[in-house]
Parts: structure tokens; sequence; C-alpha cells
């Protein structure tokens, strides 16, 4: 019999093999031992995002970074950087107060996931790595990204980067916190994948370097098998999922096991799979406020959205759907009034919940459990949508219980179809 010593010992060694069985090269990283990195010669890179860019939106920067960071690896003059994950604060659709939150990526994701993949580390950490404690930090190069400016008018579509006069007012605000500033701060007029950002790095000797306006870096690929090992590697926070797993269980009777989505113990030995068949309810995902507002002919009116979701239960043989929604009470009140006797669930995030989680945490939810449906519905072009049908196509299900979305009065959009590559 194993003592509980011998099997603490047999996962860590599992954990420091693991590495070396998959298909990255870590050979030369030092973020996976960090005892054998010398401080002295790590170098960090922050990034931030466009203040008016939704969590989804910024999930899906963190890829492209994320890609950058995995190339790195294999460059022996440029390993030894870091990826420092911008904490989460005073999001424009998140309820906040004056004090930002500055929510670490842990209580979202699992960072050991997202460590198979890139090097990354939290803010807090950067903050202890630094050697001057309580003192203030200067980071070496800001660069404020920026599009060039003439882009459609010449068609000069070609990658390039140029330090330029600044276009826009940047605040420079770095992360809210006070105790951080900069003495070098340039505007670099940019348009290319995050990779081209290696001639940045390459350029200079600074120890600490920070990105604004990430979003400007595009996409090594798309799509590809790269694309979507990032995206696998971001797997949830493990208390966010124990919770959604409850919800499922107490009200959807529905399990992994059953549902047959169980997925490996790490994201690296998943495989491809179409035979997912996920709990018996269908899930909406139905995007309120600000889209109502930005596109009322793509939205559709809650009769309409009832209508629809009916259907689809009469087709599948079901009688509860679950609804995440942005809306308001009212508006679930009355989409709840329309499915007259069907069973219509929402999840309603408990108070001690939302002290810790806040709506990143409800939001995340919410996409757990629409992404263990039988059948997904969603809404035309919403971004918190697409990271639910990532995380269908991770999981295994047929493509065409997935790649659905909500019809509007003014017609039904085509949904784009982005399926999973190994
Ligand atoms: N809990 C919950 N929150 C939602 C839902 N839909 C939208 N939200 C909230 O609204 C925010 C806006 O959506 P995001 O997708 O993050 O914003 P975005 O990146 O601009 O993407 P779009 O949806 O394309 O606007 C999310 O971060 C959530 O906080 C939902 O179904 N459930
Ligand atoms: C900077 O301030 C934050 C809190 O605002 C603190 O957590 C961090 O430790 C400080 N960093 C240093 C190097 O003193
Ligand atoms: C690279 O370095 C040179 C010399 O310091 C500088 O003039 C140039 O602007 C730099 N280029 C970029 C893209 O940073």
């Amino acid at each position: 019999m194993f003592n509980a010593g011998c099997n603490f010992y047999l996962i860590m060694v599992l954990n420091l093999l693991l590495p070396s069985v998959n298909l990255l090269e870590y050979e030369n990283v030092c973020f996976k031992n960090e005892d054998s990195c010398k401080e002295t010669t790590r170098r960090y890179l922050l990034y931030d995002v466009n203040r008016p860019e939704g969590f989804n939106l910024r999930r899906d920067v963190y890829m492209r970074l994320a890609v950058l960071f995995q190339n790195l690896q294999t460059s022996p003059d440029l390993n030894n950087f870091v990826l420092v994950l911008p904490p989460w604060s005073n999001l424009v659709h998140w309820s906040y107060s004056d004090i930002p939150e500055q929510i670490p990526w842990g209580y979202y994701f699992d960072l050991d996931s997202l460590k198979l993949f890139a090097p990354v580390i939290e803010m807090h950490e950067f903050f202890h790595s630094y050697p001057y404690k309580f003192s203030k930090i200067t980071i070496d190069e800001v660069y404020n990204l920026q599009h060039f400016e003439n882009m459609f008018e010449t068609g000069d579509f070609r990658d390039r980067m140029e330090i330029s006069p600044c276009r826009n007012k940047n605040d420079n605000n770095y992360f809210f916190y006070k105790n951080v500033s900069s003495a070098n701060v340039k505007c670099l007029s940019y348009h290319g994948p995050a990779t081209k950002l290696i001639e940045l790095l390459r350029n200079t000797t600074a120890k600490t370097i920070l990105i604004n306006h990430a979003e400007v870096v595009l996409h090594d690929t798309f799509g590809n098998a790269k694309y979507w090992q990032a995206r696998r590697s971001m797997r949830f926070n493990t208390d966010l999922k124990r919770i959604s797993a409850e919800f499922r269980r107490n009200y959807l009777n529905s399990d992994d096991v059953n549902d047959k989505i169980v997925l490996p113990e790490t994201w690296i030995k998943e495989k491809p799979r179409r035979d997912a068949i996920g709990g018996p309810y269908v899930a909406v995902h139905l995007r309120r406020r600000d889209f109502v507002r930005s596109r009322p002919t793509e939205v559709p009116g809650l009769q309409n959205a009832a209508v629809q979701i009916k259907t689809v239960l009469k087709n599948l043989g079901l009688s509860t759907v679950f609804v995440a929604t942005d809306g308001t009470e009212a508006e679930f009140g009355e989409l709840e009034r329309l499915m007259g006797g069907y069973k219509v669930m929402r999840f309603v995030p408990p108070l001690d919940f939302m002290e810790k989680y806040k709506d990143g945490g409800a939001a995340i939810v919410d996409q757990i459990i629409c992404s263990c449906a039988r059948y997904f519905v969603g809404t035309h072009e919403s971004t918190f949508t697409f990271r639910i049908q990532e995380e269908r196509e991770i999981m295994g299900f047929p493509v065409d219980s997935t790649f659905n979305v909500f019809c509007s009065e003014s017609g039904c959009p085509t949904p784009s179809v982005w399926k999973i590559v190994f």
C-alpha cells in the first residue's frame, strides 16, 4: 500500500515528467523548475488591452500572446521571457466600484494548465520577484500599440512596425497600480501577428516591457492546431468547475460520466472525438444589454426567442432549457412566462460567490453549463457565445449541436463554424 507521502511523491514525479512527454519542447524553460532559474536573467513581458474590450475578447488576446510565448521557448536568446497576466479590473460590462478589483487569473483559469502551454505568471508573482520590496516599480520600456493610420487608403497590408508619434491619448495607468510607472513610453505602429513582436524583443535588453493595446497584434494562424492548444490550455478554475457540476447534478440531471464528456487530466492528452452526448437539456445564450441597443435587428425579441427554444426542445424530446443571459430580471421573468409548461433554469450566483468571483465567475459558470448541454443555441457574433462553442468543440460534441444561433425578426444569420483542429 502507498502511504500518503508516496502518493504525493508519485504525483510530483508525474508532474515533472509531463512536459517532457508532450509535443512541446520545454528543455530550456526556466519557469518549470524555479531553482535552476537565475532570477537575474529572467525578463518580463507585461501586456494590457484596450479598456472597453470585454472579458471574452480579452481571452482571445491572451491566446495570441500565449502562442508567441510558446514560440519563444525554442529560441535560446529569448526563452528567459515570461508573460505577466494582467489582473482583471474595472471591466466595462462588470459592476465595479472605484477601487479596482485586480482579480488574478487564477480565480478564473487553472494556472497549472496555462503553464503547460506557455510560461505565464500572475501580477502578484511579478511583484514578489521584484528585488526591491515596497518600492516603486519602473517598467523599462512601454509600447503603446496603434494601427497604421492609412492601411486602407494605401492598401499596404504588409507586416511592419515603426516607432511613431502617438495618435491617441494613452492613459498609462499601469493596471491601476499606483506603484508602477515608466520613464520610457513610446508609441509603436504595428501590423502583424504576435510573433512579429520577437523583432522588438530582440532589439532591446530591457528586463521589463509593457505592451499596451495588445489587441492590435493578430493571431499567428487563427484556428490551426497551435491555436487550439492555446485554447485547450485555458481550462477553468477548478472551484468554478465544481460549482457548475453541482448545479448540473442538482437541477439538470446532468453529470460528466452520463453525458460522456469526461476529459483527460490535462489538455495535452486530449484527442479528437465527436461522441459527447451532453446533459438532458438545451442551453441558450441570450445576449441582451448593449447588444439589443447596438444591433437591434440582429437580436431576437423574447417572444421570438421563446418560440425558437420550444421548437428545439420539441425536436429533441427535451423539456428543460438552461438560459445564460446578461438580461434583466424582468427579461428573464418574461421569457420564463413565454416558455409556458417547460422547465426554465438559470444560475443565480449566491452572495458569497459574487463577493469572491464577481461577474467574471458568474459568466464562466454560465459558459460551463452551456457547454455541457445536449444542444446549444447562441447569439450571433457574441464572443461570449464563441467561447462556449470552442468549449464544446474541445469536449467532442457533434458539430450540429453547437454552431446554432438565434434567428431575429430580420432573418436567420449563418453562424460561423470554427471546428477544432488537433
Ligand atoms: N453571467 C452572464 N454574463 C453574461 C452573459 N452574457 C454576457 N454576459 C456579461 O457581459 C459581458 C460582455 O460579454 P463579453 O463577451 O465578455 O464581451 P465582449 O468580449 O465585448 O463580447 P461580446 O459578447 O461580443 O460583446 C461578459 O463578460 C459577462 O460579464 C451571460 O449569458 N451570463
Ligand atoms: C505595489 O502595490 C500593490 C498593491 O497596490 C502591492 O500588492 C505590491 O506588492 C506593490 N509592489 C511592490 C513592489 O511594492
Ligand atoms: C530598434 O532599435 C533601434 C536602435 O535603438 C531603434 O532606433 C529602433 O526604433 C528600434 N526599433 C523598434 C521597432 O523598436
